[in-house]
């Protein structure tokens, strides 16, 4: 070991860890650029890691075709009642889980270094911040890990001898024999993998994966699975939501927090550039949200990260320019496809595709081939600093104050470009049925419908029963300082399958209806859903937009929509006598308004 550790309950762990994995070596982390050289060096030399031509400091990673995304059928909430993860998570009793997993982690870092990497979710010292260490034995994790997470001696220094952290145990589940030669991405095979956390004593344990959120412990597993839980004991929020300010040209701020399910856009809104005149767009956060209570009773949120770890394909300078020029630099990217110039290359990509590449699982490509040459849930690493419009106070501990929430999700049929929630509760029950079209993100089959409730169900670390309460409790907290919630659909579609609406900066135009509500000054209309935009409500100005289309953006399709009740119900019994009767409340009169 490289550093005596003074903390009493992380070195009895490290201990109690080294013993079970039996790593060759024991490496605590510093977050230092030698250290992060020092690893790429290791992982450029072996072939894991391939330099790019025109990014500097920046490198490419093809991981097994077999670990390309989030595992959500081998993840866990394992409490010691199956009520308490609820019927949306996977669930084992403690013991049961632990018992299973120590069979694999039994040697399972041999001829392997165990990483040992404090982290901070959250500016270091920070009140809302947490601390976790991470013990992993992939140095691939550990450089993402330096992007992601603030890695910092001084994260030690603050646990001083006797401070608590919420430890995440990673092995990729391969060791290596005496004498055994590496692959250039080792990890467990499918059924072997398990992503296990443990709320009751806040716990983390990942096996047999080395992609990002099943391996980036920091993010997923414990900003979203672990916090939630806390949050809820506690009485604050840890959401999938990006973070964004949005000032007008009277220089008047808004802070707007969004959930949307994974590889919705989330990225794209949150570094979004307005296409309307004298709007400003600045990001706080890509991708979630920890918010509380502040003392003047608003809701106050933070970005727990350090860096985007986005989706690669389809970002490009006419869909994110400020996500392309985020990733010039000091970046990871996994699973792209690598150009004849040495660079990375993924589908939508700006310019002409190139003639020939080594697509991401190693093969050649060309303009023939048939197949995609990034996988299509390729990602980028990128340091948050490095956004152009990263907001000035994206690191603020006492957060920014949210005015406004928008759900929503990537529906081509029946859910209109924008709603206003009736009230609170309202604004629950269009959350707590959420509803987008799969993507590759998660693994399964893409394009069918998916009840999504607040983008969270892969991450809620409780029954989302509770859950869907404990948004209650928060509005009720709230009061009249609660922001106003919306519902959107960049996504919706006209009968030739084409796209009604142009998005990206002009979403923009949404966000300001948002605003201009938020203020009381724009127009509405109230129908059985929600309150939408009078036709004429939106700011179009300079859009080639058809009065038609416009007419279908804004259509409430109320036959539609009760042909989506018996889905809903569906959806709200799997919930049983957890299902908060505020909600069944809503679905009624939802129900009573369509007629
Ligand atoms: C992500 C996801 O990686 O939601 O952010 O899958
Ligand atoms: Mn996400």
């Amino acid at each position: 070991m490289n550093v005596t550790v003074n903390n009493a309950k992380l070195n009895s762990w490290i201990k109690e860890v080294s013993a079970l994995c039996q790593p060759e070596d024991i490496y605590i982390c510093d977050g230092s650029k030698e250290e992060y050289d020092r690893l790429m060096g290791i992982m450029l030399a072996n072939g894991s890691a391939l330099p790019l031509a025109n990014r500097p400091n920046s490198f490419h990673f093809r991981s097994d075709p077999s670990d390309v995304a989030r595992v959500e059928d081998r993840t866990y909430i394992s409490t010691t009642s199956q009520d308490d993860a609820g019927p949306t998570n996977n669930w084992m009793t403690p013991d049961e889980l632990k018992n299973i997993m120590k069979g694999f982690y039994k040697g399972c870092m041999k001829g392997r270094v165990m990483y040992v990497i404090p982290f901070s979710m959250g500016p270091i010292g920070s009140p809302i911040s947490k601390i976790g260490i991470e013990i992993s034995d992939s140095p691939y994790v550990v450089v993402n890990m330096h992007i992601m997470t603030r890695m910092s001696p001084r994260v030690l220094e603050l646990l001083g001898s006797d401070g608590d952290f919420i430890p995440c145990l990673h092995s990729i589940g391969a060791p290596l024999q005496e004498g055994q030669k590496d692959v250039k991405w080792p990890c467990a095979p499918i059924e072997d993998k398990y992503i296990s956390h443990f709320p009751e004593e806040n716990l983390i344990w990942s096996y047999g994966s080395g992609y990002g959120g099943n391996a980036l412990l920091g993010k997923k597993c414990l900003a979203l699975r672990i916090a939630s839980a806390i949050a809820r004991r506690e009485g604050w929020m840890a959401e999938h939501m990006l973070i964004l300010r949005l000032t007008n040209p009277e220089g008047k701020q808004y802070h707007i927090a969004a959930a949307f399910p994974s590889a919705c856009g989330k990225t794209n809104l949150a570094m979004m550039q307005p296409s309307i005149p004298g709007w400003k767009c600045e990001c706080v956060g890509d991708d979630i949200a920890w918010m509380k209570i502040g003392p003047d009773g608003r809701l106050y949120a933070i970005n727990p990260e350090n860096g985007f770890f986005g989706v690669a394909p389809g970002t490009s300078y006419e869909t994110n320019p400020m996500a392309m020029d985020s990733i010039k630099e000091n970046s990871i990217f996994t699973n792209c496809a690598i150009t004849d110039a040495g660079e990375v290359w993924w589908e939508g990509m700006d310019g002409e595709p190139p003639v020939h590449a080594i697509d991401w699982k190693e093969k050649d490509w060309t303009l023939a081939s048939t197949t995609d040459a990034a996988h299509p849930n390729a990602r980028f690493t990128a340091p948050a600093s490095q956004c152009p419009v990263i907001c000035d106070d994206w690191e603020k501990p006492e957060g920014v104050p949210i005015d406004i929430f928008i759900f929503g999700g990537r529906r081509s049929t029946v859910v209109p470009l924008v709603s206003e929630a009736l009230s609170w509760d309202h604004g629950v029950f269009l959350g707590s049925t959420a509803a987008s079209e799969t993507t590759a993100a998660n693994i399964g089959s893409v394009g069918n419908l998916r009840r999504d409730p607040f983008a969270m169900k892969p991450f809620c670390g409780y029954n989302m029963g509770d859950y869907f309460q404990h948004w209650l409790d928060m509005g009720d907290k709230l009061a009249d300082k609660a922001p106003k919630m919306f519902y959107v659909n960049w996504f919706r579609k006209d009968s030739d399958g084409k796209f009604l609406w142009p998005g990206f900066s002009d979403n923009s135009r949404i966000l300001k209806w948002m605003c201009e509500r938020v203020d009381g000054t724009a127009a509405a209309v109230e129908t059985p859903i929600g309150i939408l935009p009078q036709e004429d409500g939106l700011d179009t100005d300079g859009l080639d937009l058809s009065s038609d289309d416009m007419k279908e953006l804004l259509r409430v399709d109320t036959d539609a929509w009760r042909q989506e009740l018996p889905d809903i119900e569906k959806h709200f019994a799997i919930f049983g006598d957890r299902l908060p009767e505020r909600l069944r409340v809503q679905l009624q009169e939802f129900k009573n308004r369509l007629g």
